[in-house]
């Protein structure tokens, strides 16, 4: 069975344009419930262990850079198949491929600055939840 549980950052590109607000009020109407939430910045540590799997990718330097260059908001969120239906909601990687209506398509720039993360697996939503998240904090 699914899972219930995702995890997602508004990355600093989107907290950057003023985009928090509108992203949050596209997750509430998606019919999410948000059960953790924090405005929080990245340390390199911090970035290089969130996205350890893409260590090896050409393009991890770059990630590592952006997600620590300002402030993100990270949330724990929750919904019957959580992690595929906010992967619809958000849209491809590549904001140029997300299809219209999606957040990517509205708020990313571009395929390494593209507004939103979210978990690409249920175990891995267990995962980064708990990376953000003390149990006291997840409501
Ligand atoms: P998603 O975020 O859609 O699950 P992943 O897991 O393939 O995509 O990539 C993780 C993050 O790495 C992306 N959100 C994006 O910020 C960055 N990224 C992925 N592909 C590229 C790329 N070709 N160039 C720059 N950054 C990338």
């Amino acid at each position: 069975m699914a899972g219930t549980k995702t995890l997602t950052m508004i990355k600093p590109d989107a907290v950057q344009n003023g985009h928090i607000g509108a992203i949050l009020n596209d997750i509430a109407e998606a019919g999410f419930r948000i059960s953790a939430m924090k405005l929080t910045q990245l340390s390199k540590a911090d970035a290089e262990a969130f996205y350890e799997v893409h260590s090896e990718r050409p393009f991890f330097g770059e990630l590592v850079e952006f997600m620590t260059s300002g402030p993100i908001v990270a949330a724990i969120l929750e919904k019957e198949n959580a992690v595929e239906s906010f992967r619809m909601l958000i849209g491809s990687t590549n904001p140029a491929e997300a299809a219209e209506g999606t957040i990517r398509a509205k708020y990313a720039t571009s395929i390494g600055e593209n507004a939103v993360h979210g978990s690409d697996s249920d175990e891995n939503a267990q995962i980064e939840g708990d990376f953000h998240f003390a149990v006291r904090e997840q409501f």
